[in-house]
């Protein structure tokens, strides 16, 4: 059962949202005298077994925490949390939790760990940090980061005087999109995305496997369009959660996406189809993209995809007869090919032309109010080097380059990377090419990990600093911009377990040995917290007893008729035409590039989600393992018989390379093309301080040893390996 945004209300009104506060009705019973009764405290906090950070109401008894349920007035839990979501308590209690400090006494991978106390193991790394900085300069100091850790210590890296860190996000997930938004409409898309799919007339999901990838707030809007009937539009090689409920499941050749694209923008213009009044009002380069699609007709993209001709102009005249409740989904994991930002961008001038951004049933726009950034601490960084990344990529953006920071360690140019800090990421499953990443580890002369579980970045670390998890700490604070801005806290729901302590405590006792107390001018988290809710006019106390606040007044969704409206790009209208990508040598248009297939007897491997799992992070989680232990490959049941292969079989999958895969069991099924295998992300963990994960499935980044790279913005392109079956296991 979920809450209701009336039975929260209630028990906001009783619990005072701190730890151990008891509630009035504990006390009272206490002043009696009686035996203490447990009575079930409740307390919000911010969701972080995954980025969409769902409002979540944790239910405490006896100090334990008992339940988790979606904040009901928060707009991306809506009252729900997802599988993954629930399963917080499974970290949480999971009894293979780091819980000291510890220090590698073995070679690296081998996880031969010492405990250590705080004291001595950031003595150890601050010692290394400064003869690395003495020798080879600050800026040989690089950061992997992802999630909420990510601020605390980007802010001690740059404290320290080194530019470089990188989040796998960018390159590795959303990076392409947001890169294409950007030169189109000015802005990205937004985490989470903007999309107005409850208003929505038709829906079109390129991969995007919605229902798998379990995006509660989106998944949930999804589901109300389905429900109202909306006309949804699956573009995928395996017939995927979404692909269940559609009208049209297009099983296209994988890597021919941009294909369909361009000829649906094709029979659009010719049909004159698009939104005229739109285009006029708010495009740039109408002209030119018409002149480009020309060539891209539906005959000559049925032989790329294996669509028919036929269905892909009943599509197109579904999207352009509907326009502009057109909700093209423009993705989120985006890393496919190399010509990712291309692709997107063919997404991106489809829902321009439908008329579609800043429309209901498109994309909302940004909420009107902006809140003021309130930095960890105002004292300037010191100056350094450019960023090793500086330069390559003209649409990189400033979340950094993974594979930049890989290959200068190997390479040691422009410059040598003697130490690496991972912070919330598990770099060997987070990245291409296992084997490269290896060779960079050996340059290293320090690894740090800070981590909650002995995943593959902790077992390889040299110092391991142990976080306590969301559920026993402060974060910054959440900034939601959903229809409305709104903000969201994190805050300890119990104390920490173990001899764990939060991402910012430890940046902070780093930064004290390292000579940078300046830069944490707070002693207490929460005081930041209460400082930069006061900077924004927030009643810290109402938004730790509700978990979240927003500004309704801030809502504008949608371009009103005839509006005066100014995109934030270089000429204020929709690029359709990019004279920003002309300028840096690209095509101003997307043009289409063909891509290789996988020889005969070879299939190309692909990869996704399970609903029930987020990447490597959950595969040990007690509660979320109960529900798949395991990946599988999914295989083409044609195929399966031709190699005498049965559902349930296992088999080892080697790639173009010789690598080969852990065993995995054989998935016989009709929902996949006859080319492809596809396999769950984050499986096949080689950690051995994980009883449940350990050797469990079948890794798919360890098949992944080769990558394309996009020359627009350095993203990745990992679906670009082909795999062998074998049956030797
Ligand atoms: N449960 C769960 N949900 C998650 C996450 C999680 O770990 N677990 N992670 C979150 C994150 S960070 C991200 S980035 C998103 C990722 O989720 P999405 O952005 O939805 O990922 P995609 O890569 O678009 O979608 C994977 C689908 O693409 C299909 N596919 C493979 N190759 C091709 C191709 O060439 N063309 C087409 N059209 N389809 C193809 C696959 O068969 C698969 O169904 O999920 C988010 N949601
Ligand atoms: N082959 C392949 N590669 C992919 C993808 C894919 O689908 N296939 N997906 C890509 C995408 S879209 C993304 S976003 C990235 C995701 O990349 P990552 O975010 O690196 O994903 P995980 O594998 O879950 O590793 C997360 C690590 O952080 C730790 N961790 C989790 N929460 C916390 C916390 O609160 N504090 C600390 N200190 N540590 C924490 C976990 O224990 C784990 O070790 O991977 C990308 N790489
Ligand atoms: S979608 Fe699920 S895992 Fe992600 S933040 Fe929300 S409840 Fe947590
Ligand atoms: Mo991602």
């Amino acid at each position: 059962m979920s809450l209701t945004r009336r039975d929260f209300l209630k028990i906001a009104a009783v619990t005072g949202g701190a730890v151990a506060a008891t509630t009035p009705v504990v006390k009272s019973v206490l002043a009696l005298g009686k035996k203490p009764v447990s009575l079930p405290q409740y307390v919000p906090t911010t969701c972080e077994m995954c980025f969409w950070r769902c409002g979540v109401i944790a239910k405490i008894v006896d100090g334990r925490v008992v339940k988790l349920d979606g904040n009901p007035i928060h707009p991306n839990s809506r009252g729900k949390l997802c599988a993954r979501g629930h399963g917080g308590i499974g970290l949480l209690y999971d009894p293979d939790r780091l819980k000291t400090p510890l220090i590698n006494t073995g070679a690296r991978g081998e996880a031969k760990f010492k405990k250590a106390s705080w004291d001595e193991a950031l003595g150890i790394v601050a010692e290394k940090m400064k003869k690395i900085k003495e020798n080879y300069g600050a800026e040989s100091i690089a950061l992997l980061t992802h999630g909420t850790i990510s601020t605390y210590f980007i802010h001690l890296l740059q404290a320290y005087g080194s530019p470089n860190f990188a989040f796998p996000s960018f390159a590795l997930c959303r990076g392409a999109r947001d890169a294409a938004f950007e030169i189109t409409f000015g802005e990205a898309v937004g985490n989470p995305e903007r999309l107005d799919l409850q208003n929505s007339k038709v829906i079109v999901l390129i991969g995007s496997h919605l229902g798998e990838n379990a995006h509660n707030s989106q998944c949930q809007e999804f589901a109300e369009a389905v429900g109202k009937g909306a006309t949804l539009i699956v573009l995928d090689p395996r017939f995927s959660t979404a692909a269940g409920k559609a009208k049209y499941w297009l099983p296209i050749k994988p890597a021919t996406d941009l294909a369909i694209l361009l000829a649906w923008t094709n029979v659009i213009i010719n049909e004159g189809l698009y939104d005229k009044d739109y285009v006029l009002k708010y495009t740039y380069g109408f002209a030119e993209v018409a002149q480009a699609v020309k060539e891209y007709t539906p005959d000559w993209a049925e032989k790329e995809t294996d669509i028919p001709a036929s269905l892909i102009v009943e599509t197109a005249k579904i999207l352009g007869k509907n326009k502009p409740h057109i909700l093209i989904h423009p993705g989120r994991h985006t890393a496919w090919y190399s010509d990712n930002v291309q692709r997107q961008r063919a997404v991106a001038i489809l829902i321009a032309i439908l008329g579609a951004y800043g429309r209901p049933g498109g994309i909302y726009l940004n909420p009107k109010k902006k809140l003021e950034p309130v930095f960890l601490s105002e004292k300037d960084y010191p100056d350094h080097k450019p960023a090793l990344n500086k330069g390559k990529y003209p649409f990189a953006g400033e979340e950094g380059v993974t594979h930049e920071i890989v290959r200068a360690t190997i390479t040691e140019q422009p410059y040598p990377v003697k130490a690496w800090f991972t912070t919330g990421i598990n770099i060997m499953k987070a990245m291409p090419n296992q084997i490269d990443t290896m060779k960079a580890i050996q340059k290293l002369d320090l690894l740090v990990a800070v981590d909650m579980m002995p995943y593959e970045s902790v077992i390889l670390a040299d110092i391991v600093f142990p976080e306590c998890t969301y559920l026993e700490r402060h974060d910054d604070l959440f900034v939601l911009k959903e229809r409305a801005l709104g903000v969201s806290i994190r805050q300890p729901v119990v104390e920490p377990m173990y001899d764990t302590k939060p991402g910012w405590w430890i940046a902070k006792e780093l930064g004290k040995r390292l000579g940078l107390s300046e830069h944490f001018p707070w002693n207490n988290f929460e005081d930041f917290l209460k400082k930069k809710a006061q900077a924004w006019e927030i009643d810290y106390s109402e938004l730790s007893k509700k978990g979240y606040i927003d500004f309704p007044e801030s809502a504008k969704p949608y371009i009103l008729s005839g509006e005066d409206y100014k995109f934030k790009t270089h000429s204020g209208k929709i690029e359709l035409y990019s004279k920003e990508l002309k300028e840096h040598g690209f095509d101003p248009v997307p043009k289409y590039t063909k891509h290789e297939q996988p020889p005969e007897g070879w299939f190309r491997l692909i990869y996704g989600r399970s609903p029930v799992h987020t990447f490597s992070r959950t595969t040990n989680n007690p509660s979320l393992w109960e529900l798949m232990e395991e990946n599988v490959a999914w295989i083409n049941a044609k195929i399966a018989k031709s190699i005498g292969l049965k559902h349930g079989d296992y088999i080892v999958l080697v790639n173009q390379d010789g690598v080969k895969s852990n065993k995995v069991k054989a998935k016989v099924t009709e929902r996949i093309r006859p080319d492809c295998i596809y396999l769950v992300h984050g499986f096949g963990s080689t950690s051995k301080l994980l009883h449940k994960a350990y050797l469990r499935g079948a890794d798919d980044q360890q098949l992944i040893t080769r990558y394309a790279i996009d020359p627009i913005g350095g993203t990745v392109g990992m679906r670009v390996n082909f795999v062998k079956i074998t049956k030797e296991v």
